[in-house]
């Protein structure tokens, strides 16, 4: 199997740690969002990162992907079955992927993506703008929701932790890592979840890149 796209991403970080989680077989192909790659581009038709491929068999978005090599392989179960598990679980990955790394994005892709990898200026401003207005009260709801248990559903890992904790290595690059001080619940959360094995090898990764 192929995941194509770099572990800078988000969603390929999320997506390479599910795999791993699962004890599933597969290399990463370095792609960029927008590459032409005639392989890459029959996985990913838009050109966005992850795109997969099992054999014959083409895929692209982080869940969609996640969701095949669920069914693939259910043990581990990363994506619970009992349904209300189950819903609170894709409630987090679609939260993950579209309020935290919506805020997120726009502070990564201008202070990171466009000064460092494309050599373009970003707009420092929509980057401030994001940090102050859009990030606290995620940040706060998030600080609120984890249970006790220090695993979002069913008191266990799943899909739930990989996805929300992803976003936040992209913060940290993007120089807002999370506060204990404001939230030490939070923060020993991310911790825990980016110091899996799973995550270990992308982390490992990008920080060459970000060294340069
Ligand atoms: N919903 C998609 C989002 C993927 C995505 O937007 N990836 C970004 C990189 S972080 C990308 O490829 N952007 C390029 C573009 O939007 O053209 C997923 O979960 O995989």
């Amino acid at each position: 199997m192929i995941i194509y796209g770099s572990s800078v991403s988000p969603f390929v970080r999320k997506t390479i740690a599910f795999a791993t989680e699962k004890g599933i077989d597969f290399k990463v192909k370095s792609e960029n969002p927008g590459s032409q790659d005639p392989e890459f581009r029959q996985a990913s038709p838009f050109g966005k990162i992850p795109g997969f491929r099992d054999g014959d068999y083409t895929l692209s978005d982080s869940s969609a992907i996640i969701a095949y090599l669920e069914a693939l392989k259910p043990d581990p179960v990363l994506i619970p079955v009992e349904p209300r598990a189950r819903g609170k679980t894709i409630w987090w990955d679609e939260f993950a992927d579209t309020i935290l790394l919506g805020a997120g994005n726009r502070i990564f892709f201008n202070r990171i993506v466009l000064p460092k990898f494309r050599g373009q200026p970003g707009d420092l401003a929509v980057a401030d703008k994001a940090e102050r207005e859009e990030l606290p009260p995620i940040l706060d709801y998030l600080e609120q929701a984890i249970p006790s248990s220090g695993w979002m559903v069913e008191d266990r890992l799943t899909l739930a932790d990989l996805a929300v904790a992803t976003g936040f290595a992209n913060l940290r690059y993007a120089g807002c890592p999370v506060q204990s001080s404001k939230h030490p619940r939070l923060t020993a959360y991310v911790e825990k979840i980016l110091s899996r094995p799973s995550f270990a090898g992308s982390l490992a990764r990008e920080a060459k890149v970000f060294a340069t």
